[in-house]
């Protein structure tokens, strides 16, 4: 076993959810394990214009080669939606995973550089490195410092509240945008077993289209337990569901309902029948 380091970035689409997912899919992965998660902050683009980030990091104690967890990052990426077509450099993405550091001390290749070559000029990624890692403060506080200095956690825009009753698993969530405030509401507990497949799915950006496309997965038999949006556009959006296909399926209902929040733009409520799970 080996600790590394993992910097999270996230600017398009559901990006809390993204983030959170990236941890359930790699905390499933054999030869991973995610012992701590630092706070999210939402932190200024670097390069070209466009949205906020929220960056976060995890700490990962792992067995797999440094090369090796760099592919499973990389495939992480692609799961989460993550479209590499766009060659622009520091442009938007759904989700970023750097290795940051590793344990095991500085590794140099073509394809891997460890630490992380722009580290030690990022707030945003020696931030979250610190909150998991504090055994390298004494290295990295005097170049945090030389950066903007430490960030202070994001305030956390949705609330999330879920009740699992008897016979019912409720959520609500209220978020500023439909598609976070969708992605947000799904948190099914595992039936059995973490995430291992992402299904894809392209729908128009309603609740209602959202809540079709889960509805269709669970009564296939696909045990979906997160779901996060990749792209949004004002007619469609690319919707990620992961889970598990246990081939079982839901007999029973699921609502999703998105009003306007209390303290956010959109509140969204649902629920599911686990009498049937
Ligand atoms: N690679 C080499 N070393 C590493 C490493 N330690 N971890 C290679 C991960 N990958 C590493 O990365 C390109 C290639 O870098 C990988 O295939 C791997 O072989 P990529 O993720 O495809 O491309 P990229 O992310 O666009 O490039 P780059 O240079 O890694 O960008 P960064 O440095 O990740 O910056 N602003 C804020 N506020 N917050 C952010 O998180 N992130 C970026 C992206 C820009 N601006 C940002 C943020
Ligand atoms: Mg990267």
């Amino acid at each position: 076993m080996s600790i590394a380091v993992v910097g999270v970035g996230s600017n398009l689409g559901s990006r809390e959810a993204s983030i959170r997912a990236a941890h359930a899919l790699l905390d499933a992965r054999k030869g991973i394990e995610v012992t701590a998660v630092s706070p999210l902050y939402e932190t200024e683009p670097l390069g070209p214009p466009q949205p906020r980030y929220l960056n976060a990091a995890f700490r990962l104690a792992t067995t797999l080669t440094p090369i090796e967890l760099l592919r499973v990052l990389i495939r992480t990426e692609e799961r989460l939606g993550r479209n590499r077509r766009s060659t622009e450099r520091w442009g938007a993405r759904s989700l970023d995973l750097d290795l940051l550091w590793d344990a095991r001390g500085p590794h140099e290749s073509p394809e891997l550089r460890v630490p992380h070559l722009e580290l030690e000029k990022r707030s945003f990624a020696l931030t979250p490195l610190l909150a998991v890692a504090p055994e390298l403060q004494r290295t990295y506080s005097p170049l945090l410092a030389q950066t903007d200095g430490e960030l202070t956690p994001w305030d956390r825009p949705a609330h999330v509240s879920s009740r699992q009753r008897a016979s019912a698993l409720e959520v609500d969530v209220e978020a500023d945008a439909l598609a976070d405030a969708c992605a947000l509401a799904v948190q099914i507990p595992p039936r059995l077993g973490r995430p291992l497949s992402t299904l894809h799915r392209a729908v128009d950006s309603s609740t209602s289209a959202f809540a079709d496309a889960l509805r269709d997965l669970l009564r296939s038999g696909f045990s979906v337990q997160y779901a996060t949006v990749s792209r949004r556009s004002t007619t469609q959006w690319m919707a990620h569901f992961h889970g598990v296909n246990l081939a079982i399926p839901l007999a029973g209902d699921v609502r999703l309902v998105t009003t306007s929040g209390a303290t956010r733009k959109f509140h969204a409520s649902m629920s599911v029948d686990l009498a049937s799970l």
